[in-house]
């Protein structure tokens, strides 16, 4: 049997449900049930402040409901308007705080139902959209952003294109939300990807360009590696990757996480990249399953008909064969933090914000970037690792930064960051994330200041152990790509992930579970002693752990 999202997709009348009714009902803070879900697909998540869920039904009141929107932000670009015009949203209509997301765009919470469409009208007119953020459908498109500029120029152009291309059709967003003339009782629209069912789950896409993984290429549906010239001014062409996805449900062995399969590569100067992505995703919407949310990723698609079988599909509807893989090498994911000059003689400066949240609260960095918004021209760069870069900064601009980062005391906070906590991401999770099990990102910080004691006991301090924490096995900070995955079992404990390498192209195995914070130190303290003991020299801990097999249970 379908599942309830797929009637509701296929009747929704191109993704508009009742939403204009459920918006007019001034009595709830909440949509209609089936809005909720046709809602995502523009890009907004009803949610509700968990922390005060029981204390509310105590006193028999409803949920406190608010909205989450997120941007649609290819590869993760946008200018100094665009930054400023996000900070004024945050501050007027929603919790204040500029959530950075792992695919390199950005999430507004506590947005009251009202205050929705003005938000989205803002966002437009200064050049943003939500559209297909959440939902069946392609994601926001990430894209490396450690590239020579002359490269970064062509390959953030595919990231739009891609996005572009994969939008639905359906004017509804616009109906909805921007108040454009009703057309759907007008004329049928037609899409011919999406058609009325959309796809059986989201799917996601990212470009990487070799040496720097930080896209984490790998746990994508569909992964494009792009193949330089010898002179690394050029790209000839991409590998493909297909069937990356992370997520696993606790006690649900059919569920896996799986690193994407390199299938081929195609050459620019005789085909057409776009091509090849659309038929992908029309393989996935024709084959994936329907009757299983939990078995409806790509992932389940190719394996269960098999990889060859995919290719083939592929191949014939493209009509043309792929070429051999060719030859590709990553050596990192982590971001190069503070100055650096660009191939162009320009600057960019790489901040760290401590799992993607941008405010005032532990250092002025909400106050800083709006400073920096007003006063100088540079363009603003989020990246997958939840960081931010503002890049494009001639020489007079440089001094005017300088000065702002001086004023707000910047490069001594960069400066006092350990590196296990710049190599740390962690999720949303409570108090908002309905699925959560347990706390990410307001605990994390604090486990990383007891973590951080245990390796300078061992002089361990300078080693970039990647740490990611979730609140659930969703793995929304990729902790299955992790030195150290932390994901969330219940309230205060975890299971204990080790053995991912720095490349991401190793998955890391469960090693302990449910564990709670004194048995979590108490094992991170004997595995840096037996670390500081038997590294070889250069040894990452994520390869140490798996070369001594701490990865078997
Ligand atoms: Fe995620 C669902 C947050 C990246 C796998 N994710 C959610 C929701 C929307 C919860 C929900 O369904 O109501 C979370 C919203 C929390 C909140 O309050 O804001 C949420 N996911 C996030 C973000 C914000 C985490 C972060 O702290 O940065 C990331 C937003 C990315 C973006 O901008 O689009 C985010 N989510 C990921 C990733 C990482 C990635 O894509 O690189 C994954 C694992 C990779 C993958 O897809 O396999 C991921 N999120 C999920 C899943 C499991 C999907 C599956 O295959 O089963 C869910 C649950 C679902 O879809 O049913 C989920
Ligand atoms: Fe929520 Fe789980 Fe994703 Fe964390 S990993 S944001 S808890 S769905």
């Amino acid at each position: 049997m379908l599942t309830k999202e797929e009637r509701i997709k296929k009747k929704s009348r191109g993704l508009r449900g009742t939403i204009i009714d459920s918006l007019k009902d001034q009595l709830y803070g909440k949509l209609h049930d089936e809005d909720q879900i046709i809602v995502k697909f523009h890009g907004l998540y009803q949610q509700d402040d968990r922390d005060i869920r029981e204390v509310r039904s105590k006193k028999k009141l409803d949920k406190s409901y608010s909205f989450m929107i997120r941007l649609r932000i290819p590869g993760g670009l946008i200018n100094c308007k665009q930054w400023l015009s996000i900070h004024n949203i945050s501050e007027n209509n929603s919790t204040g705080v500029i959530k950075i997301t792992t695919r390199q765009t950005i999430q507004l919470h506590g947005i009251i139902k009202s205050k929705i469409k003005p938000t989205i009208k803002y966002f437009h007119l200064n050049k943003l959209d939500s559209i297909a953020t959440c939902g069946d459908i392609n994601r926001n498109v990430i894209c490396s952003t450690y590239v020579k500029k002359s490269i970064r120029k062509i390959i953030f152009e595919y990231a739009n294109n891609i996005s572009r291309m994969l939008l639905p059709k359906t004017r509804s967003y616009y109906e909805i939300w921007l108040d454009e003339d009703k057309i759907f009782e007008k004329k049928e629209e037609r899409d011919p990807l999406y058609r009325d069912s959309y796809l059986p789950r989201k799917f996601k896409i990212a470009l990487s360009v070799p040496p720097n993984n930080d896209v984490d290429v790998f746990a994508n549906d569909l992964g494009l590696i792009a193949i330089l010239d010898k002179e690394k001014n050029k790209i000839n062409g991409f590998n493909i990757t297909v069937g990356g996805g992370l997520s696993t449900t606790h006690g649900n062995d059919k569920t896996y996480s799986r690193l994407g399969t390199v299938i081929g590569f195609y050459n620019l100067k005789k085909h057409h990249i776009l091509k090849i992505i659309y038929e992908v995703l029309t393989i996935q919407r024709d084959y994936g399953n329907r009757t299983n949310r939990k078995l409806a990723r790509l992932k389940y698609t190719i394996d269960n008909y098999g990889i060859s079988w995919f290719k083939k599909k592929l191949e014939d509807r493209i009509g043309f064969s792929l070429e051999k893989e060719k030859p590709f090498s990553f050596t990192k994911r982590g971001d190069d933090f503070g100055w650096i000059k660009d191939d162009e003689g320009l600057w960019r400066y790489t901040f760290f914000i401590e799992n993607g949240l941008i405010s005032d609260k532990k250092i002025k960095i909400k106050s800083t970037l709006l400073e920096i918004a007003k006063n100088s021209a540079c363009n603003f760069l989020f990246t997958c690792n939840q960081n931010l870069m503002i890049i494009d900064i001639n020489n007079e601009n440089k001094k005017i930064i300088e000065s702002i980062l001086l004023k707000y005391g910047i490069h001594d906070y960069m400066n006092s960051i350990s590196s296990i906590r710049k190599n740390s991401m962690a999720c949303v999770a409570l108090n908002t994330c309905p699925l959560a099990l347990a706390e990410g990102q307001r605990y994390l910080p604090k486990l990383i200041d007891k973590i951080e004691i245990i390796l300078n006991k061992y002089q361990l301090q300078k080693e970039n152990i990647i740490i990611r924490m979730t609140g659930c096995p969703n793995g929304c900070s990729r902790p299955y790509l992790s030195e150290i995955g932390l994901v969330g079992l219940s309230y205060g404990r975890y299971n204990l992930y080790l053995g991912s390498n720095k490349e991401g192209t190793r998955l890391n195995k469960i090693y302990k579970k449910n564990m709670d914070e004194s048995s979590i130190l108490n094992e991170l303290d004997h595995l840096f002693n037996f670390f500081k003991k038997e590294k070889l020299v250069g040894e990452s801990f994520g390869d140490f752990s798996f070369r001594k097999k701490l990865t078997v249970l």
